[in-house]
């Protein structure tokens, strides 16, 4: 994929916002340091995290955040704090997953897709059509290897809490609807940082373009991309519609949204405030799955209302025969969650 450096990054919106968010942020670090430090030993102690977030304040990953992070303080009774950063303002994705293997900040709720780069394991929910709907995903997540994929993070500088919710993504174009799949080819599509998403639009014959999510609107508002792909919470809430009127529910991929945690500031808790923060961050699931459904549905008939061109695509095989090529490229690399997914197909 092209290297971060030679992208082009328009200014985002998102980035004014967050330039007069950065003294809001600053305050916590102090908090952090006089509480005993995010990574430092847990045992009865007074803990402050922080937790990054790239999505708006009433985004159902940030509530799903906000749950467990109230949870967290409700079963310490107030001793262990954990304050969401919502709005990207710790930065964006990549940057931030960096900075949390580094430890400078605690935690975070992140796509698995840009988690690919630091744990190939993730790699696995970049791969197209495996999944056939949302109750698929969550046996796959549920079971015993979805756990297993979670906890490769291990090696990696983090450790992973729980998954979240993150809906099916599909793709939206500016200019020509698409209505095959065809109709991808030798167009420049916004891709995710990850390798198997770039190797999935070429299979198709686009071009993918590697950015941050808070580019994506100027970058398809100025032309440099024709188009994206997301869930609808993302492209109704990024406002992506307004610049990308054509909406084709191939559905095809379900990334897996993932709570995370810096080793150093795992391995340095006690194990009673690991245990607590594990049940918290299990708890907080069910609350975050609900307003997700809920989400999906609200935005859906808002996009409506905005008069978008939603496609609906009745026969995804074609999609599945065009990009069966990156699955065999990587089948390697997955294969044991791979069969584990076909085993929990029809269950
Ligand atoms: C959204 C994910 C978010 C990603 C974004 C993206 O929730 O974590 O940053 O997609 O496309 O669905 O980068």
């Amino acid at each position: 994929m092209p290297s971060k450096s030679t992208l082009y990054r328009p200014i985002s919106r998102r980035s004014i916002l967050k330039a007069g968010a950065i003294t809001a942020a600053a305050a916590p670090f102090a908090l952090s340091a006089c509480g005993g430090g995010g990574s430092g030993g847990s045992g009865g102690s007074e803990l402050s995290f922080r937790l990054a977030e790239t999505h708006p304040d009433d985004y159902p990953t940030t509530l799903g955040d906000k749950r467990f992070a109230d949870l967290v303080k409700e079963r310490s009774d107030g001793r262990i704090s954990i304050e969401v950063f919502a709005n990207a303002q710790l930065g964006e994705e990549s940057s931030v997953i960096e900075q949390v293997q580094m430890g400078s900040i605690e935690m975070t709720r992140v796509s698995s897709a840009p988690m690919s780069e630091f744990a190939v394991g993730m790699g696995l929910f970049g791969l197209p059509y495996i999944f056939d709907d949302s109750d698929h995903l969550w046996r796959f997540l549920d079971d015993d290897s979805g756990k297993q994929l979670l906890g490769e993070l291990d090696d990696e500088g983090f450790h992973g809490l729980c998954y979240f919710d993150p809906g099916a993504r599909s793709f939206y174009a500016s200019g020509d609807p698409i209505e095959s799949v065809d109709d991808v080819k030798g167009r420049k599509f916004r891709v995710q940082e990850s390798e198997v998403i770039v190797d999935f639009i070429k299979a198709l014959g686009g071009s993918p373009t590697p950015m941050d999510y808070g580019e994506v609107y100027s970058a398809l508002q100025s032309g440099l991309i024709d188009g994206a792909e997301n869930n609808e919470p993302s492209y109704y809430s990024a406002s992506h519609y307004e610049v990308a009127k054509n909406l084709t529910l191939d559905e095809h991929m379900r990334v897996a949204e993932i709570l995370i945690v810096n080793s150093d500031t795992w391995n340095g808790l006690g194990d009673d405030d690991k245990d607590l923060l594990s049940k918290a961050a299990q708890d907080a699931v069910p609350y975050q799955r609900k307003k997700w459904d809920a989400q999906v549905a609200t935005d859906t008939q808002k996009l409506r209302d905005e008069g978008v061109n939603i496609i609906e695509v009745d026969d995804i095989t074609p999609w599945r025969d065009a990009t069966a090529s990156v699955i065999e490229k990587y089948r390697g690399d997955y294969a044991e969650y791979l069969d584990s997914i076909e085993s929990l197909r029809q269950a």
